[in-house]
Parts: structure tokens; sequence; C-alpha cells
């Protein structure tokens, strides 16, 4: 039994697709013939999907929450066309599967942690298990729409290391091979609240962590792999959540000869002194800190559990051992007035981060944050072209939940994007200090 995983990715970049390679190894260990194809970086071309999936039982597509959806259909078109099967998984599904179901292209939908759903399909489609056994996936059968009972997270250090080797090379580009991050994961899960997050709803509020001698042989794998390597991004919620374990395998990390440079998201309460100095001597080169908002009535409504005063230390600490700092920021909060804004930009100012990512806050179903917004008319999506409007870019500023005028909203991004592209600290420094003297 063949099984061909498609990952739609961007046209114009590369980014690993690493829930499939876990999807595609964790198969490959249990006996099926798998592929995995990746269409980063080119057009999709028709006859190419044709090829790729030719003798194939089974069609697994990644389907994500922007624009790479339109890439994910199109894919899928195709392979229903050839009269294959088609499941869905990824965060587009995990949040919306009534809605991704409903798509004639789509034959079964895996929302969440795939491995064990996943095989469970391939089971099935091998005739191994009869239908009433799927467990996690959700099907079409005479109009109506099953939905299987769910299973139990994994634990992650059941799982085989990821097989790079499954990844096709024709996306390995330059890019990947010197430039860009490959990604490791070394847990799942968040014991988090913020209000607009699904990740604690999709993989779980608890955090499961793999074994630090687990991490070390999948470091250890990529290197081989792409032996011209330099740059990891560790893609866990909050790497640092747990103090002990993650010191504990920073210095593991030190013992490998390994010479990566690394990148992990985090909180600002998930960092002191002795954890910053552990990163700086391990190689992080850049952290990703959810700032949010500047405003603690902001970060109140949020659920963030963090405050300006931890924001500032937290930048002020890896500014002070030179590691980078790239802040995420939310604008057009429910309640967010003028003044909130002006809390935001002058704590940014202040914190003087490397890079800064202001995003529109856009309402994920399931969340709290939905909740709220269903107060100011906003309302479930009902079918895929409703979602691709509501939601798929959240660049674009589609709603306006805040007091904020929209214009305000889009200049306050615009002129942090271009602050972004500043290369020269001094001019960086000298631009701060003037704004801060005039606010
Ligand atoms: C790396 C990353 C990216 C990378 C690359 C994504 C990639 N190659 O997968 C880039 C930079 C492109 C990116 C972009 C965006 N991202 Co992003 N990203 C991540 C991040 C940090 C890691 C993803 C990952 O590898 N996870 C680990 C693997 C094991 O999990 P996974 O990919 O979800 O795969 C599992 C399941 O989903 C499932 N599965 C996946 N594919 C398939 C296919 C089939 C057939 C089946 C059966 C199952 C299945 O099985 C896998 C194993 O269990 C996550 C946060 C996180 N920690 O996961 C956010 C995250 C997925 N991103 C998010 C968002 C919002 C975005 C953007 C919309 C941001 C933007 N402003 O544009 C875009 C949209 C991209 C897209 N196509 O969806 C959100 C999704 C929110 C949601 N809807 O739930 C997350 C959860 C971050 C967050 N906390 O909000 N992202
Ligand atoms: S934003 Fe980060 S810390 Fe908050 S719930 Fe989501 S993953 Fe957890």
């Amino acid at each position: 039994m063949k099984i061909s995983l498609l990952y739609p990715g961007f046209e114009n970049w590369v980014t690993p697709p690493l829930g499939l390679v876990y999807l595609a190894t964790f198969l490959k260990e249990k006996g099926f013939d798998v592929s995995l194809k990746d269409y980063s970086k080119r057009k999709i071309s028709s006859l190419e999907v044709i090829k790729d999936i030719e003798g194939s039982n089974l069609v697994g597509v990644y389907a994500g929450t922007n624009s790479s959806i339109f890439r994910s259909i199109k894919i899928s078109k195709i392979a229903k066309k050839q009269g294959l099967p088609v499941c869905w998984g990824g965060p587009h599904p995990t949040e919306l599967p009534e809605i991704a179901i409903k798509n004639d292209f789509v034959d079964y939908v895996i929302p969440g942690e795939g491995e064990l759903p996943f095989l469970s399909l391939c089971n099935f489609i091998a005739k191994k298990i009869p239908k009433k056994n799927l467990q996690g996936v959700i099907y079409k059968e005479k109009g109506l729409i099953i939905k299987t009972p769910s299973l139990d997270f994994l634990d992650l250090d059941t799982l085989p290391v990821p097989d790079w080797n499954l990844l096709d090379d024709s996306c390995l580009d330059e890019d990947l091979l010197t430039y860009s991050n490959p990604l490791i994961e070394t847990s799942r899960g968040c014991n988090y609240n913020c209000f607009f997050c699904r990740r604690p709803i999709s993989f779980g509020k608890k955090l499961r962590y793999k074994s630090i001698q687990r991490v070390i042989i999948e470091l250890k794998n990529l290197k081989k792999r792409f032996p011209n390597l330099k740059r990891i991004f560790i893609i866990d919620n909050t790497f640092t959540a747990n103090k002990s374990r993650t010191i504990k395998l920073l210095k593991a990390i030190r013992k490998e000869d390994l010479n990566f440079s690394y990148t992990c998201d985090t909180r600002v309460d998930c960092v002191d002194e002795e954890i910053i100095h552990e990163l700086k001597l391990t190689g992080f080169e850049w952290i990703n800190f959810g700032v949010e908002s500047g405003s603690p009535k902001i970060l109140k409504l949020m659920k963030k559990g963090i405050s300006p005063s931890q924001i500032k230390k937290a930048f002020y600490l890896c500014r002070n051992v030179g590691i980078k700092t790239f802040a995420f920021i939310l604008l057009d909060n429910p309640s967010e007035t003028y003044k909130d804004l002006l809390q935001t930009i002058i704590l940014l100012l202040k914190i003087r981060a490397n890079y800064y990512r202001i995003s529109f806050l856009k309402p994920f179903s399931g969340t709290e944050l939905f909740d709220l917004t269903k107060k100011y008319g906003f309302t479930k999506p009902e079918s895929l072209n409703d979602y691709i409007y509501k939601i798929y870019d959240e660049d674009k500023l589609t709603f306006n939940f805040s007091k904020i005028h929209p214009f305000v909203l889009i200049l306050t991004r615009k002129l942090f994007d271009t602050y972004n592209l500043i290369k020269n600290e001094g001019i960086k420094k000298t631009i701060i200090y003037v704004i801060k003297k005039f606010i």
C-alpha cells in the first residue's frame, strides 16, 4: 500500500514540512510505502502532482491557515480527479474540521496530532481494520459527516526519529542547505491560556517533552542530512517553560560538536538571567517573544499573564548578552483605545527589539477570543470561501475590533516594518531616541 504525503508550501520560499516528515517516518516504520513531496518555491503543476501520486492508494495533504491553502486545494483537486482518496491534516482542518470535510475534494479529515489517527486511516485503506474501528478521523458517508472517537495525545519518545531523507530533494536548494531554518521540536502542548491561541486546544494543555537524549539524536541527524546547515529553529511553543529541563538540555547540546546557531520561541516570563546566559553559551542567536501589547489592560484581556516590566526585563537580558530579539505584537484587540496603542508603541521603543512583527487580531474558532468577538458581529466561517475571506491573511485588517481607526493601525504596522529594514544599529538607536523625546 502506497501513501503520498504532499506539502503545498509557498511559491517564493522554503519551509521544511516537519509535521509531514513526522507522519512519513511514522508510517514507514509501520511498514507502509510512503513518499513525501514538497512543492515549495514553484508553481504547482498538474503534471508533477499526477506523476508524484502515481500508484498511490491514499493522498495526505497539509492544509494551512493562510494563502498556501489555495495550493492545498489545487493539489487535492488533482488527486481527486485521479480517483484517489484525499485526507487533509494541519492547522486549517485542526481548527475547522467541519468546514474542511465539506469540500468535495476531501474525503477524510484528521484534526490535531496526526500520527495515530493517520495510521488508523492507512490501516483501514489497506483493509487491515474495518471502518468502524477508525479513530480520530472524520469522514463523509451517505451525505452524513461521521466523527470517530478521538485518541489520547502521544508520548513523543515513542515516535521514530524524523527521517529527513524522506524529504524530496527538489526543494533542498541553496536556502535549505546553507541558510534556512530546519525545524526541530523538543516538546508539544502548552499550559498557558492566551485568549487568542489555539495551540493548547489543538495539542493539549499538558506539556509533553522529548527526552534530552532523544533531542540530541535528532540534532545529530539533522547535521548528517544537511552538512552545511548553520541554523536550527526550535519550534516548541515555549521552549524555556521548564527551567531545569531547559538548562540540562542546553548543557547536553554543548557537549556535542554541532556548531549550530539556534532560534526559539518563548515567553518573557519564562526567562531569567541564568537561562539567557545558558542560551547564549549554547549558540542561541535569536529569541522570539510574544509581547502582544504594551497596555496592561490589553495584556489582562488577552490572559497573557505577563506585565510590561517583565517584557522590558526579558529584552534587556537578551540585549545584554547579545541575543537578538523578535517581538510579536497583536493590534486591533477588542476595547483597545488610542491610549493603549500609545502604551504599546512606547514599550516597543523601550525594548529595542531587533525585529518587530505586528499582526492584526484574527479570531480562531474554539478560542476565548472567538467567543468575545461574536459580540462584535464576527461569525464562524460557514464554508472554505468564507474562511478564506475571514481568516487567511493575518496581515490584512479584515475587521476593526478596536476603537482605533484602521488607517492608524495600518500606519503603525508600516512604520515598524520600515524600521525593521534599517540595518545600522546606530541609526536605529538615534530614531528611537528622537521619537522618545517627542512622546
Ligand atoms: C514553523 C511554523 C510555521 C512555518 C512553517 C509551517 C510548516 N512548514 O508547517 C511558517 C513560517 C511558514 C508558518 C507560517 C504561518 N503560521 Co505557523 N507555525 C509554525 C510552528 C512554529 C511550527 C509548525 C510545526 O512544525 N509544528 C510541529 C509539527 C509536528 O506539527 P504540525 O505541523 O501541526 O503537524 C502535525 C499535525 O498538524 C498533523 N498534520 C499536519 N499535516 C498533516 C497532513 C495530514 C494528511 C495529516 C493526516 C495530518 C497532518 O500531524 C502532524 C504531526 O502530529 C507552529 C507552532 C507549533 N509549535 O507547532 C506555528 C503555527 C502552526 N502557525 C500558525 C500561524 C497562524 C501561521 C500563519 C497563518 C502566520 C501568518 N501570519 O501568515 C502562517 C500560515 C502558514 C500555513 N501554511 O498554515 C499558528 C496556527 C494557528 C491555528 N490555526 O491553529 C501556529 C499554531 C502558531 C500559533 N501558536 O498560533 N508557520
Ligand atoms: S500564545 Fe504561546 S504561551 Fe500563549 S497559549 Fe499560545 S502557545 Fe501558549
